[in-house]
């Protein structure tokens, strides 16, 4: 009723609304009260993009909760005081680390560290994702920094973009400016964002990837099979890397379709010329299979968790990603790098 068309002058004026309401005795007998509750229902109702929302006191609850927390997000970002955690992806057929993902952690003050999921919705909806955004790029060129001075090869560091990031016009300066005093010379950034993202505005998105390509950085699709991307735009952008989502991963012992699934982003993948990573990997099954269907690259829990900045170089160090030692087969993972060229590893525990 709402959503339809109101003549004005002999034209349709299409206006929309939404309903918040609350019932009086049972929620409340106060009107003033009542009104208060309707507009908290009104609130939820435009968050969840509801036309009409009843009041439930559980939503009282829920939204002194989400004020506390919106509080302490804004504090972090005043503070930067969010982490981020580095999860590496191997080489499928090497098993050497090719490339690290960045992935946000935020120390929440009573429950430790909260992951990415948890808050990056709530810093969307309070409009702080760009900055903290323009963080995570900074911090991750100056953990890479200092990554590379501990004698680590020239690794790839992919960052997860929000959608709020991309579609600001100057989205290709926020990043140049964010990640562009660090060793300029050196392409070393993956930039992964949703096929949805990339969708929502074809033309623009493909302008913003290429001019951002033109310094060197690329780009992956995160969970890969989950949106609807066209195949005609998807093989026109310029991305180089299918991320295979996990929940094709995780069913491929027991469901068919997922395998149909997989294979037929390989086939994509290897028709377009694009990489692929499977995210997700838990089991040696996995592992084994995804390699000898000709994916790339593996990420998960088999070989790693997401680790601190520390940790994760330790670990390159460890799995022989090292600039001293030349490519070569036998600093593979799994295979002993010589004692003699094993260099004290900033591990701390
Ligand atoms: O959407 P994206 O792929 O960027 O999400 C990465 C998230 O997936 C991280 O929060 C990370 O902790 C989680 N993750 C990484 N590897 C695994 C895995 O092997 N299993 C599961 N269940 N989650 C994983
Ligand atoms: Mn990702």
């Amino acid at each position: 009723m709402l959503h339809e068309p109101l003549e004005l002058e002999g034209r349709d004026i299409k206006g929309s609304g939404r309903i918040g309401a609350s019932r009086g005795p049972a929620n409340d007998d106060d009107a003033q009260a009542l009104l208060e509750n309707a507009e908290v229902a009104l609130r939820r109702a435009k968050h969840d993009g509801e036309a009409y929302v009843r009041y439930t006191p559980s939503m009282t609850t829920e939204a002194a909760e989400r004020l506390v927390l919106e509080g302490q997000l804004r504090q972090s970002v005043r503070d930067e005081s969010f982490e981020l955690y580095y999860q590496p992806i191997f080489s499928a057929r090497s098993g050497r680390i090719t490339a690290v993902e960045a992935l946000l952690r935020w120390q929440h003050p009573q429950q430790g560290l909260v992951s990415a999921g948890q808050i990056v919705p709530v810093l969307e909806s309070l409009g702080l994702i760009e900055e903290v955004g323009a963080w995570a790029l900074r911090r991750a060129a100056r953990d890479r920094d200092s990554w590379i001075e501990q004698g680590v090869a020239n690794v790839r560091v992919a960052v997860n973009v929000s959608a709020a990031q991309l579609r600001r016009a100057n989205f290709g300066e926020i990043v140049m400016d964010a990640i562009g005093k660090l060793r300029p010379q050196q392409v070393w950034l993956d930039l992964e964002v949703t096929e949805s993202m990339l969708m929502y505005d074809v033309e623009a998105s493909m302008q913003k990837l290429n001019q951002l390509r033109t310094h060197g950085v690329q780009f992956a699709i995160d969970d890969f099979g989950t949106g609807y991307s066209s195949l005609s735009r998807l093989a026109n952008l310029p991305i180089n890397t299918l991320k295979i989502d996990r929940s094709f991963v995780q069913g491929l012992l027991d469901e068919p379709r997922s395998i149909a699934i997989v294979e037929t982003i390989l086939s994509l993948a290897r028709s377009l010329d694009r990489n692929t990573v499977a995210e997700g990997i838990e089991t040696e099954h996995q592992r084994a299979l995804l390699s000898s269907m000709g994916c790339n690259a593996l990420q998960g829990y088999l070989r790693s968790r997401p680790v601190s900045a520390a940790d994760c170089g330790a670990l390159m160090l460890s799995h022989g990603s090292r600039t001293d030692g030349e490519l070569r087969s036998g600093a593979d993972l799994g295979m002993e790098i010589p004692a003699g060229r094993r260099r004290q590893s900033a591990r701390s525990h």
